[in-house]
């Protein structure tokens, strides 16, 4: 299999996805949201780019043996399969239904437990991220790298609040509280483009409780290929399906797993 020629057919199925994610929030601004309800009317449009995205990826089985698909929006079930699409066709739904960006869409191809190709695509910025393999992971054509800020102290940090907040999920907010006068936090709202963030050397650092496989897994990968690192809360290799992740340039992990996660 040619995972780059793969990986251009994707993009170009990410940006038609994007474009269609785009058009229809200008929409959205013009109806009356109140009458239609803003969670059906986002209902229909993950439903509406999941099932474009899902039937072009299919279209593209000349390029890679039958793959099983585990998306946002349950549109296709999932099947066991020695390559799976892991997809989020919108992510940053809650900036979405408020006008606001950023919003993505985000694509992983897995070969058994590995991720082998990460595309995150936003619309609005005309940025698209992707990554075939280590030292290949590029923003618009052009390489990424990750930032050299190894501390806390000045870093430029990004996190996420999960949808419900466990003890746990609690408790490392309230630790990255008391690092407040010390750095600088974001939050932007669409965790697959805050991993890559990390990835293009803008943010240190990302961390975020909650989240699923396709929050995270595209994400990741291209981090990865740009020489940064992810965790789970424990240090641990269960980010994609644990539901939790630091990711960061690698310098700067430590410190943020001993103030931040385990709020020494
Ligand atoms: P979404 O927009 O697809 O819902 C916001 O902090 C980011 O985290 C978004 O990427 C959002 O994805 C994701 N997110 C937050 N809480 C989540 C949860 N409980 N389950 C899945 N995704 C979550
Ligand atoms: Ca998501």
């Amino acid at each position: 299999m040619n995972l780059k020629n793969l990986c251009n057919e994707v993009k170009m199925l990410a940006s038609a996805t994007g474009e269609f994610l785009k058009t229809e929030q200008a929409a959205l601004k013009k109806k009356d949201i109140e009458l239609k309800g803003t969670r059906n009317y986002v209902t229909y449009v993950d439903k509406e780019a999941e099932s474009r995205l899902v039937k072009g990826l299919k279209g593209l089985n000349v390029l890679l043996p039958e793959a099983g698909f585990l998306t946002e929006e349950d549109t296709v079930e999932f099947e066991q399969k020695e390559y799976t699409w892991v997809i989020d066709p919108l992510d940053g739904t809650t900036n979405y239904v408020h006008g606001d960006k950023p919003y993505s869409v985000s694509i992983a191809l897995m070969r058994k437990k590995e991720v082998i190709m990460g595309v995150v695509y936003d619309p609005v910025a005309d940025e698209m991220y992707y990554a075939t393999g280590k030292g290949e992971a590029l923003l618009n054509g052009t390489p990424l790298k990750v930032s050299s800020q190894a501390t806390l102290e000045n870093g430029y940090i990004g996190f996420g609040i999960p949808y419900s907040l466990d003890e746990r999920g609690e408790q490392v907010l309230k630790n990255a509280m008391r690092q407040f006068r010390k750095c600088s936090f974001r939050i932007k709202g669409s965790a697959a483009l805050e991993i890559c963030y990390v990835a293009a050397g803008i943010s240190d650092t990302y961390f975020h409780t909650g989240l699923s496989p396709w929050d995270v897994a595209a994400g990741a990968f291209i981090l990865h290929c740009a020489g940064g690192k992810c965790s789970d809360f424990s240090g641990g290799d269960n980010y994609v399906f644990g539901k939790e992740i630091v990711a960061s340039n690698g310098l700067i992990h430590e410190e943020i797993m001993r103030s931040i996660i385990e709020g020494n």
